[in-house]
This record gives C-alpha cells, structure tokens and sequence, in this order.
C-alpha cells in the first residue's frame, strides 16, 4: 500500500500540488521540512535580537518606529513558521527545547554584533536582501502551509529591505563620518550575508534530496549569486564599495565573480562559537524562564474558566 501511496506523492509532486500536512508523505520529506522550517521559525525569533539592541537608541521617532514595526513582523514570522511546523505533528515545546538546548541551528547571521546604527540598515538592506532572494522561492515550495506562510513573509521582508536601505542612503549622503559608518557596516556585514546561503552546492547534504522534493526552487549557489548580481549596483547607487577585491564582472556570465567565501568561520559561527552565539542563547532562555509566570497565569485561567462551564 505505502508503494501506492509514495506513488500519488510523487505524482503530486511531479504535478506542482501542494502537499498538505495530512496528506501521506515519506517520514524523510517530514523530517526535513521539521528541519528547515524550525530552523527558520527560530532565525526569525533569534533575528529579533540583534535589532531590539538599537529600539531604544534610534535616533529620531519615525526611525523608532519603522524599527519596532520591523522587529515586530519578525516575532510575527517566527510564529506563523512554528505553527506551520506544528502541522507535521512536532510540539511547540518540543521545538523550544531544541533551541534552548543548543541542539536546534539557527541562521549564522544573527551570531554578529550590531556595534552602531549603521548595522541597523546594513541588516536591512543586506541580511533582509538576502531574505527575499532565499523565500521567494519558497513561496512556490511543495508543503502548502511552508509555501502560504512565505507569500505574506516575503511581502514584509520587502518593507524591512527598503527600511534598511533608506537608512544606508541617508547615512551615505551625510557627514563623512557618517559615511564611514556606513561602509564599517558594509565592510563587516557582506560576507556573513553571503554565509546565509549555506555552503556551496557541491558541500550541501540536503539540497539534490530537497531539490527534487521542490522544497528547495533554487540551490545555495544559485541564490548567492543572484545576491550579489542584485547587491551589488545598489551599493554604487550608495557610492560605498564592496570588501571584495576580486569581484569583478564577468562578460561572459552576465555575473559578478567573486572571492573566496572564509568557509571556516561559516562553520565555527554554525557551531556556536561565532562572537555572539552564547549571548543570543542566553538572552532566549532567560526570556523563555522570565515568562514561566505568564504561562502558567493563562493555564490557571484556561482552567478555572473550563470548570465554571461544566458547572
Ligand atoms: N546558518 O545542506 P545545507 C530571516 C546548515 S532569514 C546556520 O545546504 P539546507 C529573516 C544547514 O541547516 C534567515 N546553519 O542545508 C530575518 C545544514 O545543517 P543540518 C533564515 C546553516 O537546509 C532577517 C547544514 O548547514 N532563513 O530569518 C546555514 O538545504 C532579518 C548543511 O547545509 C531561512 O532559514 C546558515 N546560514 O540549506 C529575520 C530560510 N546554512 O540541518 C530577522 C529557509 C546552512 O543538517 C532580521 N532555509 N546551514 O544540521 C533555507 O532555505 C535552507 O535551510 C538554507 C540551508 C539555504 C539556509
């Protein structure tokens, strides 16, 4: 019977369905988009953290505000990707624990420091950038809840690119100091921006399997260099110059060529030991721990509520 069913999976698969959490699906596509997606949930909700360091010190009312809004669709995204992982029959609990014990990743970017105002808008423009580039293809993903929940992240990400972008500009058209702000932040934020993408094709275990199950669209290469292809112009607009002295365009590809990527620090930042991993740990488990009261408050009231009813 399973052979029967792999074979309508496949089918769907072939045909550009959706597959919807209580269709039948191999136990290996379920485990890998658990996988990926709480990965995801948890770089949004890590991402906060990064940003919520500057709230208090913007530096005028509308940056404050365009800043909160910002950090509040990530807490928004973060949800909405653990509820559509709990689709596939994992607990929110179960996924928390695996955050906090270390044992879950998260993206490498947000293990970087946000030293001045100008990272603000170097996370926007680079870090949500990348963000887009990466989910836009996910909005045509093969798990239906995955590929709705991207439609409306991805139309958020593009505010918060823009956010961050006009930051950039502003900055790259004061005082010289502000200009050099700005490309410090450039200087220190292109490269890990490039990390985002995972490693390089032939270096990635999941992408030929996530490729033909249509999780993936596009593979980590692809949508690296469809970055820098697009990042790149807008950086000239700014009159800031890449850290990279061996981009070059390249004729021939209608692409931009470019150095060599420190896959050693990659890996060190995806195995906690990037300059603020520790720190953004802490700082989720102190806030799951400060909550505990909040939690139990709303279970009490859940409760005493469901007894006056039977009452
Ligand atoms: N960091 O075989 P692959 C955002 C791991 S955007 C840490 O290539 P895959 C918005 C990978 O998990 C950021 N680990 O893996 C925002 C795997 O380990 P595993 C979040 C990484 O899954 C903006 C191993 O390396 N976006 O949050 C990274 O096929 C601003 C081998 O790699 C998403 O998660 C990395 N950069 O491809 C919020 C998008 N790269 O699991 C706040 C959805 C790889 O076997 C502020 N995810 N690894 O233990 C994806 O598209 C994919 O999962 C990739 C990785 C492309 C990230």
């Amino acid at each position: 019977e399973i052979k029967n069913l792999e074979e309508i999976f496949d089918q769907k698969i072939a045909r550009d369905e959706k597959i919807e959490p209580k269709d039948w699906m191999p136990e290996k596509y379920r485990q890998t988009h658990i996988r990926q997606m709480s990965q995801h949930a948890h770089s949004e909700i890590v991402g906060m953290l990064p940003e919520g360091n500057w709230i208090s010190r913007a530096p005028s009312l509308r940056r404050k505000v365009a800043l909160l809004a910002k950090v509040q669709d990530e807490a928004g995204h973060g949800l909405y990707l653990y509820s559509a992982t709990e689709t596939l029959g994992v607990s929110r609990e179960e996924l928390y624990e695996q955050l906090h014990s270390g044992k879950a990743k998260y993206s490498s970017i947000f293990n970087y420091p946000t030293v001045t105002w100008a990272d603000i808008g170097a996370i926007g423009w680079l870090v949500d950038g990348a963000a887009i580039i990466n989910q836009v293809p996910l909005c045509n993903t093969s798990f239906g809840p995955y590929a709705r929940a991207m439609v409306r992240v991805c139309k958020e990400e593009s505010f918060h690119q823009r956010q961050g972008y006009e930051i950039m500009l502003t900055l790259s058209k004061g005082t010289k100091a502000q200009k050099e702000m700005a490309q410090d932040a450039l200087n220190r934020w292109w490269w890990p921006s490039l990390m985002m993408f995972g490693p390089t094709d032939d270096k990635s275990t999941h992408t030929a399997q996530s490729m033909k199950w249509k999780l993936k669209r596009k593979t980590n290469d692809e949508l690296r260099q469809q970055f820098i292809d697009q990042t790149v112009p807008q950086a000239e607009i700014l009159g800031l110059s890449i850290p990279d002295k061996d981009l070059k365009w390249n004729e021939e590809r209608k692409s931009y060529d470019f150095g060599e990527i420190n896959w050693d620090e990659f890996w060190q930042v995806v195995k906690g030991h990037g300059p603020c991993n520790r720190e953004r740990l802490q700082t989720r488990v102190n806030a799951w721990e400060n909550g505990a009261w909040v939690r139990d408050a709303a279970m009490a009231y859940a409760e005493k509520n469901a007894e006056r009813k039977i009452k």
